[in-house]
């Protein structure tokens, strides 16, 4: 027969452990915080296949023809395929590959800045690992996540996934070029991220490739004009108040 006694205290140690575990994370999210200083971080955060890595290739070449540097922390269970990519745009990359677990964390991050030049970065991608759950329980110490839902995963993601939505700044809604040959109701998947996050700034990208080796972009110009806009405001902020922001 089950012991209940045993289970319940089972499960408060178990409880117990994840909270230690989410107060250390929230002290190195910190640390990090103070590391970044001026630059801003965003921590990208999607089901796997939505189009992270894609959006990065897009938005990293723009963001470099108008003068901003960029860096990037990949983030990858198993392997260093993506930061391969990366490495193709010519700007500093870390892979923090995490052997299983499902999520970046603070102390991972913090282990990948050593050896990643940031000094002169005005933004720091980081790619969580690819899911809507784990991710977003951990502080990386960066300035938003931003969610992306490509159009093929279904309109009720939101609902079914809310933390994700509702700890995010911003939803991408990736890969509207397919809309055509999809049934996706684009206003649904607006409708009910709205419902989770009312302040969810929403923007609609494609970043499809072509058959020529080209991309045929669309709304990054949008995405990259907000986050311009953010790295200027957070460097202002920390301008202000003499660079000691967060220690
Ligand atoms: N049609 C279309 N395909 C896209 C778009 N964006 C990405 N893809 C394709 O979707 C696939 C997955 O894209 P990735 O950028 O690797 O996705 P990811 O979110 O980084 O994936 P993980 O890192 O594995 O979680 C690739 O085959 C991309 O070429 C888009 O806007 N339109
Ligand atoms: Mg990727």
């Amino acid at each position: 027969m089950l012991n209940s006694n045993r289970i319940n205290r089972g499960g408060g140690r178990s409880l117990t452990v994840q909270r230690n575990a989410l107060e250390s994370n929230e002290v190195i999210a910190k640390k990090n915080k103070a590391i970044f200083g001026r630059t801003l971080v965003i921590n990208f955060l999607s089901s796997p296949g939505s189009g992270k890595t894609s959006l990065l290739e897009s938005i990293i070449p723009v963001l470099k023809s108008e003068g901003f540097k960029s860096a990037v922390i990949e983030g990858d269970v198993e392997t260093d395929l993506d930061k391969k990519r990366i490495d193709n745009l010519d700007i500093p990359a870390y892979q923090i590959i995490t052997n299983g677990t499902c999520h970046l964390d603070a102390k991972m991050v913090n282990g990948s800045l050593g050896n990643l030049d940031i000094k002169d970065a005005d933004v720091i991608f980081i790619e969580n690992v690819g899911n809507l759950v784990c991710p977003t329980s951990f502080n990386l110490g960066e300035d938003m996540k931003v969610v992306v839902l490509s159009i093929t995963e279904g309109d009720d993601k939101p609902l079914k996934y809310p933390a994700a939505f509702y700890k995010s700044k911003v939803m991408v809604i990736n890969k509207i070029d397919l809309l055509p040959v999809l049934d996706s109701d684009i206003s649904k998947i607006k409708e009910n991220a709205l419902s989770i996050n009312k302040d969810l700034m929403i923007f609609e990208t494609s970043c499809k490739k072509k058959q020529d080796g080209g991309v045929d972009n669309k709304g990054i110009e949008d995405l990259v004009s907000f986050i311009k806009e953010k790295v200027k405001l957070k460097a202002d902020e920390f301008r202000k108040i003499g660079g000691n922001m967060y220690f």
